[in-house]
């Protein structure tokens, strides 16, 4: 497969993972997820690789969410299999037996920020920002951010952040536990590979098995797969996606 949206490199046992759609805010689309399940499978595949760092193009957004112009039109079939084939490459990041480190750059709003919660560890430059801006939109997290949001920051501060669908600053979500250090934008790269090879020098065996006590619930995942095809039984994704291209205020009225 071309990898024309997400670029993987190997640094002397660190692997690093760059989401790179800068145009669109490096938001997903079907196109960068596939590409995204196919580097993570060669870093699964290299045996060499003791820690991976995701993390994305340019001073902007690391990931500025899922696609909204491919999921205004979804059916609810369709939007629980979009749901599940996301969770389904955010579990395997999660399930890698190495830690893995979201450095983020910018923007980690919706699925960027589910992106960033699939990984072990979260660092982040100053001027990051965090979201669930989904209810805005019409729906609700789909990538596992209603599962591992909680279990990062707690029930009440999840439910803040994904009710409100306000953003928050680096300060902010380093406050909340959300991220564990904030740093200057020019330092992240070398912040994030530095601790990269700290992890990376502790045994492997103990850090594959610590990993999968930390796992959620599958059947979470399951759960909000579902609810977010419910989501597409009304008319309101299709009036909050249609808004936000058409960069206006939406209205939920039917
Ligand atoms: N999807 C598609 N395009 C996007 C997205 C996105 N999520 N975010 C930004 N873009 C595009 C913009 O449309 C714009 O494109 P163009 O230049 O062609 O008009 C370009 O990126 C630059 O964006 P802006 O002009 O809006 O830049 P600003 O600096 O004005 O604003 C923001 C930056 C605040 C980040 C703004 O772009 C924004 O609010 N983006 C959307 C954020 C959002 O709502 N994300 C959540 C999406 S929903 C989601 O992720 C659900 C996950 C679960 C899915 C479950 C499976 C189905």
């Amino acid at each position: 497969m071309s990898q024309d949206f997400v670029k993987l490199k190997f640094d002397d046992g660190i692997a690093i993972i760059t989401i790179s759609r800068p145009a669109s805010l490096n938001a997903l689309n079907s196109s960068v997820l596939a590409e995204l399940d196919s580097a993570i499978a060669e870093v699964r595949e290299s045996p060499a690789a003791r820690a991976l760092i995701i993390t994305g193009e340019g001073s902007k957004a690391f990931v500025a969410g899922a696609d909204i112009g491919e999921m205004a039109d979804l059916t609810p079939d369709e939007a629980v299999a979009f749901s599940r084939r996301g969770q389904a490459v955010f579990s395997a990041i999660e399930h890698l037996p190495i830690p893995t480190i979201a450095a983020v750059n910018g923007y980690a709003l919706g699925g960027g920020c589910e992106l960033a919660l699939a990984c072990d560890i979260r660092i982040s430059s100053e001027n990051a920002r965090f979201g669930q801006p989904e209810v805005g939109l019409g729906i609700i997290p789909g990538f596992g951010g209603t599962v591992r949001l909680p279990l990062a920051i707690g029930r009440s501060r999840a439910a803040y952040m994904i009710l409100t669908g306000k953003l928050v600053s680096a300060k902010e979500a380093h406050e909340m536990g959300l991220v564990a250090e904030v740093v200057p934008l020019e330092s992240l790269p070398s912040r994030a590979e530095e601790l990269a090879r700290e992890l990376g020098a502790k045994s492997y065996v103990a850090v594959a098995y610590a990993k999968r006590m930390l796992f959620p619930d599958d059947e979470a995942l399951a759960r909000e797969a579902r609810r977010f095809g419910q989501c597409f039984e009304s008319g309101h994704p299709k009036e909050g996606m249609s808004a936000f291209l058409e960069r206006r205020p939406a209205k939920f009225s039917d």
